[in-house]
Parts: structure tokens; sequence; C-alpha cells
């Protein structure tokens, strides 16, 4: 099978690619000239890299008349939540209008492979307490540029399925982390900032945003390992939740984290440039359509994977101080 990777180059994009890859998949991915390439840089050898820049329609052509996929997961995006209060535009146009290159793009070119939409959590935005845990069915009331440009990305897979009978399944990832998470991200940058204090190369202060806010986290390997088995056997049309049914407080990764350190006492304190405008209080997802309909559910527990990411940044925090 020949799968394509958008945004391989990315946090998502390097593990899917691993798991590809084990599953025995002819591996494409699509990057920028300029993106980094840190977390792929082991697979190499391994993958066929083919540059485009998505939200340019002719790019998007170049890479599928070379890719002729058999499947595509499309995972370029502008990812993070707090940069697109001040990127609102970049947001929406890098994720709305690269996914319709490449739709537009399949239609020009009749390319008929199985299309992953990656929507979010952050497309239900508010939910009120007795909305918990979170079905596919409830209402979407996002609350961010990001999230509406998810909500975008979603319905749209849902039009061009309807409108043209693509073969295009939707999923609606919750939090995920883990090893080669961007330090943009709260647990990420948690773990970088605990792995520079044991290193000495800062005071014992962890510097964090707003800590009440609970999410719905799992590991980004038992996320892509979900992504795969929707791309071999998710229903056409249908929007999936992935996410563990559990909630866990950003402060208790964060007291998760700290307990995890070499050194003594590290203290708390709050930076107001980490507050965003409106926050989603809570969000716990149910999984049950997607166990039932492809018999996924998550097996890493959170611990490992705040484990493992500590060790990511401890490894990364050492090779740049030598
Ligand atoms: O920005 P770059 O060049 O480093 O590449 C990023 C890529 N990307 C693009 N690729 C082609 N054309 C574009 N206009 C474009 N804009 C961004 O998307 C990078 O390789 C990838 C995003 O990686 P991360 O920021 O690490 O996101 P992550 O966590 O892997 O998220 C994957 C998906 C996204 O749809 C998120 O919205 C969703 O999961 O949560």
């Amino acid at each position: 099978m020949r799968i394509l990777i958008t945004g391989i180059s990315g946090f998502v994009g390097s593990h899917l690619a691993e798991w590809a890859l084990a599953q025995g998949a002819q591996v494409i991915g699509a990057l920028r000239w300029r993106s980094k390439t840190e977390h792929i840089e082991h697979l190499r050898n391994r993958v066929t890299l083919v540059e485009s820049d998505l939200r340019d329609v002719l790019s998007v052509r170049n890479v599928l008349a070379e890719a002729r996929p058999d499947v595509i997961i499309h995972l370029a995006a502008q990812s993070f939540v707090a940069a697109s209060w001040q990127q609102p535009v970049e947001t929406f146009y890098t994720n709305v209008i690269s996914q319709m290159n490449l739709f537009e793009a399949m239609r020009q070119l009749g390319t008929a492979a199985r299309f992953l939409v990656i929507g979010s959590s952050e497309e239900y935005g508010l939910v009120y307490p007795d909305e918990l845990p979170i079905l596919e069915t409830n209402p979407l009331r996002p609350l961010s540029p990001y999230a509406v440009s998810k909500v975008a990305q979603d319905l749209m897979g849902w039009q061009y399925f309807k409108s043209y009978g693509m073969d295009i399944v939707r999923a609606r990832a919750f939090n995920h982390t883990g090893p080669r998470r961007g330090d943009a991200f709260a647990t990420s940058n948690f773990a970088k900032q605990v792995a520079e204090i044991e290193a000495g190369l800062r005071e014992a202060v962890v510097l964090v945003g707003d800590l009440k806010p609970t999410r719905d986290f799992s590991d980004v390997r038992d996320i892509v390992r979900g992504y795969w088995l929707l791309l071999e056997r998710g229903t056409p049309g249908e929007v999936y939740n992935l996410c563990s049914g559990a909630e866990w407080s950003i402060e208790r990764m964060l007291n998760f984290l700290i307990g995890q350190s070499r050194v003594g006492r590290i203290e708390i304190r709050q930076d107001p440039a980490r507050l965003r405008p409106s926050d989603v209080p809570a969000l716990r997802g149910s999984a049950e359509k997607i166990e039932k309909a492809v018999g996924w559910r998550p097996t890493i527990p959170l611990e490992k994977t705040l484990t493992d990411l500590l060790e990511f940044w401890r490894h990364r925090v050492q090779a740049r101080a030598t």
C-alpha cells in the first residue's frame, strides 16, 4: 500500500511514518523546502520525500501525480491553538485551503485514494458538564480560530464525500502528546523546562499558563494506530473521536512531570503571556464509536507518555548543551 502523509516532518507525521513502515507500507511524505526534518532524519532512507507547499494548488497536483497514493492522511496544518489567535488568517488559509487544494487536485487527476481528514476535539469547544463524555453527535461550538478551521476541514470532508462520493473518513483526535511534541504545547513545554532545570540551564522555576483546564490526553503512538485503522476500515463519510475517556488537569500533568525530576524543589510561577483569550474548560470524549467500528482503544498510560516525553527532552537538552 502506498500512503501519502502530508506534514510528515511534524510531530504526528513522524510517528505515523514509523507505524506505516512497520506495517509494510510504502511511505511518501510531503513537506516544505524549509520544513525542519529532525523528527524524520532516522527514516530518510526508508521514505520518499516530496516538496510541496499545500497552499499552492499546482504544487499539490505535482505531489499527487508523483505519489500515486492508495491512501492519504492529511496531517499538515497550522496546528497550534494559541498561535491561531495571533495568526487567524494564516491558520484558516493553511488549514482550510490546503485541504481544498488536495480535494480539488484529486478530482482533477481522478485520484481515488481513501482520504483521512484530521479534525480535533477543539471543534466541540464549549461543552456543558451534562454533555460529557463528548460523542460525535455533540454540538460543535468552536472557541478559537484554530477550532473554526478544523470544523471547516471536517465539514468539507463530509461535503466532498456527499457531493462527489469521495472515499473520505473523518477523525477528531483529542489531545495527544509524547516524544517529539513541539515545545509550544503545554505538556512538552513543561517537560522541556524541567529538563533544562535538571541540566542547570535555568533557575528552578517552571513558567505556566492556566493550569485549571482538564483535557482528555492520549499517547501519540496510540493515536497514529487509530488513524491507521480508520484508513484501513473506517466507514466513508463517518466521523470518529479518538480519545482516552479519562480527564487530566494541566496541573496534574505538571505535577507528575515535576515529581519525575531529579532536582529537589521546583517553583511553579504563572506567566500572564501564557493565558489565552478564551479557553475550553473541560474536554473528555467517548471513543465508543471507533472501538465498535475498528476495535481501537488506547493502551499506553499517560504516566508512560509523560515519562517518555521528559526523557526525550533530557536527551535533546543534553545534545544541545554538548
Ligand atoms: O511548517 P513546516 O514546514 O515545518 O511543516 C508543517 C506542515 N505544514 C505544511 N506543509 C505543507 N504546506 C503548508 N502550507 C504547511 N503548513 C504546515 O504541517 C509540519 O510538518 C506539519 C504540522 O506539524 P505539527 O505542527 O508538529 O503538528 P502535529 O501535531 O503533527 O499535527 C498533525 C495534525 C494537524 O492537523 C493538527 O491540527 C492535528 O493533527 O491536531
